[in-house]
């Protein structure tokens, strides 16, 4: 019997299979269980020697049982293992990594050029007050060339900036009319601007900022000839038209030849085969005395510019709208490496 129950034991494939052998012999109903069962009817001399010897097979067996029990366990663990096995040796998937949006590059890199000429950086609030975003420029309320920027107005005296000039007039300010000022304003503005290729309701512009004792036209044109020849390179075509802003005088606004159409004309530039990047000219007298300098001993010159109509320029990007809608594709070809 004892035999036998091993044997079975040792064929058996699986732990259903040692179950059954365990069930057929050492169960309520296996032969060692009624052979235990049945002492009673025994002659009192033999009951020891039968009894030992029946709880010494079933230890056996019993033994027998858990080893394999203990042995198929073991080999199912290593069959896992073995299958989920990681090759690391494999080459990786790559990573898709972010990296600075193309306007903060350009814009990084527009403030290295004029920190290379002496400016220095300054910021300002993105909701301010209508004090600093037209009557500190010389737009007092009712001032026809408000409709120049259609505003968001959050109450009647506060609204979302519509260009970073209120930072000269804070800058100015905090000179307390003295001293020079030079420094290039970076940052987002506001405007209710129907979007198209080259208007975006929400776009960034660069100030810059001058102020002096005998500052001139002809210091405003060298600054800007430098900024757009280092920009644009040597090739590129640029003019001054006269304009107007209320907050200079004389105004002009500065272009660049268009790169998509090589100054043909095209849908970007509409047909002029120009681009307007800046507007630009010398601080209004009243500008200044609101904000503190004596207009009789200084003078300045202040320039406003789209880094993104400057990238569209640099770059051959044909609609504005590509900026903000973040589509990965764009982007990443201008991500460095
Ligand atoms: C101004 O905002 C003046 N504050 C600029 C200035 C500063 C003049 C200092 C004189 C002295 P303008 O509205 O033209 O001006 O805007 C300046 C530049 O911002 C434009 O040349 C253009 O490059 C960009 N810009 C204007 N409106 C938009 C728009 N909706 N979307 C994208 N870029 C725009």
């Amino acid at each position: 019997l004892k035999t036998e129950a091993l044997e079975k034991v040792a064929q058996a494939e699986d732990t259903k299979a040692l179950q059954d052998v365990k069930v057929q012999y050492l169960g309520k109903k296996g032969p060692i269980t009624e052979v235990l069962r049945g002492m009673g009817k025994l002659p009192k001399e033999e009951r020891p020697v039968i009894g030992q010897m029946a709880n010494d097979v079933r230890e056996e067996i019993q033994v027998a049982i858990d080893e394999k029990q203990t042995k198929m366990e073991e080999a199912a663990l290593e069959k896992q293992l073995q299958e989920e096995t990681i090759d690391v040796t494999l080459p990786g998937r790559p990573v898709q990594t972010g990296g600075p949006h193309l306007l903060t590059n350009l814009i990084e890199e527009i403030e290295d050029l004029f920190i290379g000429m002496g400016f220095e950086i300054a910021e300002g609030p993105e909701v301010e007050a209508d004090y600093y975003n037209f009557e500190a420029l010389n737009l007092p309320k009712g001032h026809p060339a408000r409709d120049m920027q259609d505003s968001f107005y959050i109450t009647e005296e506060i609204l979302m900036r519509t260009h970073t000039s209120p930072v000269q007039a804070r800058t100015m300010e905090q000179h307390k009319g003295k001293g020079p000022v030079k420094v290039i304003c970076p940052g987002k503005v506001y405007r209710r601007d129907t979007d198209d290729a080259t208007h975006s309701h929400q776009f960034t512009q660069i100030e810059g900022l001058l102020v002096d004792k005998h500052v001139r036209m002809s210091d405003l044109k060298g600054v800007l000839n430098a900024f757009a020849k280092q920009m644009f390179g040597e090739e590129r075509e640029i003019r001054l038209r006269p304009s107007f802003f209320p907050f200079t005088e004389p105004s002009v606004e500065m272009d660049i030849s268009c790169k998509m159409c090589g100054g043909e004309g095209c849908s970007v530039c509409k047909g002029t085969g120009w681009i307007e990047i800046l507007g630009a000219g010398m601080v209004h007298p009243n500008v200044l005395e609101m904000a503190g300098y004596d207009p009789n001993e200084y003078t300045g010159f202040a320039f406003g510019m789209g880094p993104e109509r400057i990238a569209m320029l640099k770059y051959g990007i044909d609609d504005i709208r590509h900026f903000y809608t973040d589509d990965v594709r764009f982007l990443n070809q201008f991500h460095k490496a």
